[in-house]
């Protein structure tokens, strides 16, 4: 049986910190002790020089991805994904729009928490980068030759999508999770203490097509009402498992930070998702009613287009027997991660004592011979002395994540202490400690997460920064801090501020990517049906209130760039087209009195911003972006005359 043992109040911990903090950690961190004099110089990336790698930092709530170089520290470019962008329009222009749109209707905002590279072989691919929106549940991909939001999908039946997104081997599926139990019918209105009774939960396999990156919402299996926190694929010989961390095995639903801290043990469950997807081919699983939104740039249009599912297939574990498992781990474990070779399967227990490590081989064993405590909804659990190898002792206070160098050590992030823990895999004793400043959540070393890992640099992502850097008021950045972790011990390289919250983050070579970055889009095969591709076909038409503007942008000139005619009450479509072809030649554009954001059209791009004239005048347009000598003559007048004017519709084009 599970021991339901009360050791701590969640309370007591927080008050001991101090005391325990001194009490436990015999071995000091090391930051004094080494001489790092030559930091600067091996992070030092020469003016004009690239990058060893990118690496792709989580935007946490700001809802983006930003793209940073290691091992300098420089930041490339914010991509919005599951946020509205004024600075580039995203979520504004009508193209992408559609990307934001959920059953619950558009969702300017979001929360994302872990980036994932797509994979073959377990090894990064550069192909997509994908990333969860932990609110309002979905999974979004990235193409990496445009560094483009180019798909959202959204997870039905999902209280929180945090243990997300993580990949299979070769990308086959992209997993989700269910943070907060929720009913699993989300229409369904009942107490919130038939918690037990009513909640479910319930993890999400979406598939990934191997040639286009499309996504799917594959299935579902159904949970016991517990909260899922995080989770990550098997490797090697684990390939066919993924993992997930559980907390509130208490089925608590109220003052969590108490009652979901009782037991001494929460789970880590193990799916083989291999036999999973068997279950689901030979139609085991049922189809329940489930309304969500899958959003896809179109390839051809490069417009957004937003399909509406209404079912899902879900899988029940009673009816599915030998795919999943529960492994006994301590104590509200977070992060899941799993080592080089596929054999250890990290939790980080962030109210436990010790980083437990279980063994994939003897989970294996303990399956064959049946060691299980008890089946919970055809679950069975087994027991922790069969698949636990190792318990990591003084690992600090608030272990949560792991990863790891390749050479037989892992390192894991350990918040109340601020500091990262090197170990042995072997020994599972802790070979050295080095502080974070402060409070860091994840770590990240460069291929840390694969199966071949470089040890080369780790980035602690750091929760806040307080005395660090210039005080820029009660709020400050949160930081990064480049460790080098060639050596036997970790030294710190470089501190520096991030933006948003960056949860988690990805680095790939730069050569694996950097020569296929796009420079332009291909005039020629842009397809928006709203495209003008020569000035001389740019024009303006009306159809009852709505008038669309058909405008080029090629430097140094708008056309058409006096409009005519427009009243009070119109709609009026600005459809942009770039007709530049030279990389990063970008225009903006933005109209006086607009509602809404400018947008940065790309070279070859269209976008769409629509505008509501509210009162008459003469209203500037101009272009945002410093782009020629001639940028400040770049602008045009729209005139709007009243509702009921017998202004004609004119335009000029330079033409006439
Ligand atoms: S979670 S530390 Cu999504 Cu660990 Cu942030
Ligand atoms: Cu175009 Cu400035």
């Amino acid at each position: 049986m599970i021991q339901k043992t009360t050791i701590w109040k969640v309370s007591t911990v927080l008050l001991g910190i101090g005391l325990v903090s001194v009490l436990m950690y015999g071995c000091p961190s090391q930051t004094e002790m080494l001489d790092t004099g030559d930091a600067a110089q091996r992070v030092y990336v020469a003016p004009g020089e690239y990058d060893e790698y990118y690496a792709f930092l989580s935007g946490g709530y700001s809802g983006q991805l930003s793209v940073w170089g290691l091992p300098s520290g420089r930041m490339f470019r914010n991509i919005p994904v599951f946020s509205q962008d004024p600075e580039s329009g995203y979520g504004y222009s009508e193209e992408t729009k559609p990307l934001l749109m959920t059953s619950y209707g558009f969702i300017p905002w979001d929360d994302s928490h872990h980036p994932e590279l797509s994979l073959t072989n377990s090894m990064p691919d550069g192909r997509w980068m994908f990333i969860n929106a932990n609110n309002t549940p979905r999974v979004a991909r990235i193409d990496l030759t445009s560094f483009e939001t180019v798909e959202t999908l959204e997870l039905p039946n999902t209280g929180g999508n945090h243990a997300s997104t993580f990949a299979t081997e070769n990308t086959e599926y992209i997993i989700g999770a269910t943070r907060f139990s929720i009913p699993y019918d989300m229409d369904m209105d009942v107490p919130i203490d038939t918690y037990s009774e009513n909640f479910d939960g319930s993890l999400s396999f979406i598939g990934v097509d191997d040639e286009t990156g499309e996504m799917s919402m594959d299935f579902q299996i159904l949970m016991p009402p517990y909260h899922y926190d995080l989770g990550r694929a098997g490797k090697g010989p684990s390939a066919d498992w993924v993992f997930f961390t559980t907390y509130n095995t208490e089925e608590a639903h109220t003052l969590l930070e108490i009652n979901a801290s009782e037991f001494d043990k929460d789970y880590i469950v193990a799916v083989n998702w291999k036999m999973a997807e068997e279950y689901v081919r030979e139609g085991r699983a049922e189809t329940v009613p489930a309304e969500y939104y899958h959003n896809m740039k179109d390839e051809n249009t490069s417009v957004a287009v937003s399909n509406v599912h209404d079912e899902v297939l879900l899988l029940d574990p009673r009816d599915a027997p030998d795919m999943i498992y529960f492994l006994p781990t301590p104590k509200s474990p977070h992060g899941v991660d799993i080592d080089p070779t596929g054999e250890y399967i990290v939790g980080g227990g962030k109210l436990a004592t010790v980083i437990p490590v279980h063994s994939f081989s003897r989970m294996l064993d303990a399956i064959d011979n049946d060691a299980f405590e008890e089946i919970i909804n055809g679950i069975p659990v087994l027991e922790y002395e069969s698949t636990i190898v190792g318990e990591v002792e003084n690992p600090g206070l608030g272990p949560l994540h792991t990863e790891f160098d390749g050479d037989g050590h892992a390192y894991t992030s350990v918040y109340i202490s601020s500091e990262i823990v090197k170990w042995s895999l072997e020994t599972f004793e802790v070979v050295d400690r080095i502080d974070s400043y402060y409070s860091i959540g994840h770590l990240m070393i460069t291929g840390g997460d694969t199966p071949n890992p470089d040890k080369r640099y780790m980035l602690g992502l750091t929760k806040t920064s307080r005395d660090r850097f210039l005080p820029t008021g009660p709020k400050q950045l949160h930081p990064a801090q480049l460790y080098d972790i060639s050596g036997d011990r970790m030294e710190m390289l470089l501190d520096f501020p991030t933006i948003g919250e960056p949860h988690y983050a990805q680095t790939i070579p730069a050569d694996q990517i950097r020569d296929n970055v796009k420079q332009i889009y291909d005039l020629d095969a842009n397809n928006h049906p709203h495209a003008v591709k020569r000035t001389a076909d740019a024009r303006v038409e009306r159809d009852g209130d709505v008038v669309r503007v058909y405008m080029t942008n090629i430097r140094s000139h708008f056309t058409p760039d006096n409009i005519e005619g427009i009243r009070v009450g119109d709609e009026v479509h600005f459809h942009l087209t770039n007709i530049e072809q030279d990389w990063d030649m970008v225009h903006g554009f933005a109209i006086k009195g607009s509602n809404s954001a400018e947008v940065l059209i790309a070279p070859g791009e269209t976008k769409t911003i629509v505008w509501h004239p509210q009162r008459t005048g003469i209203f500037p347009f101009y272009c945002t972006a410093f782009c020629s000598a001639l940028h400040q003559e770049m602008q045009g007048y729209v005139r709007v005359s009243p509702a009921d004017t017998d202004v004609p519709l004119t335009w000029r084009t330079g033409e006439d």
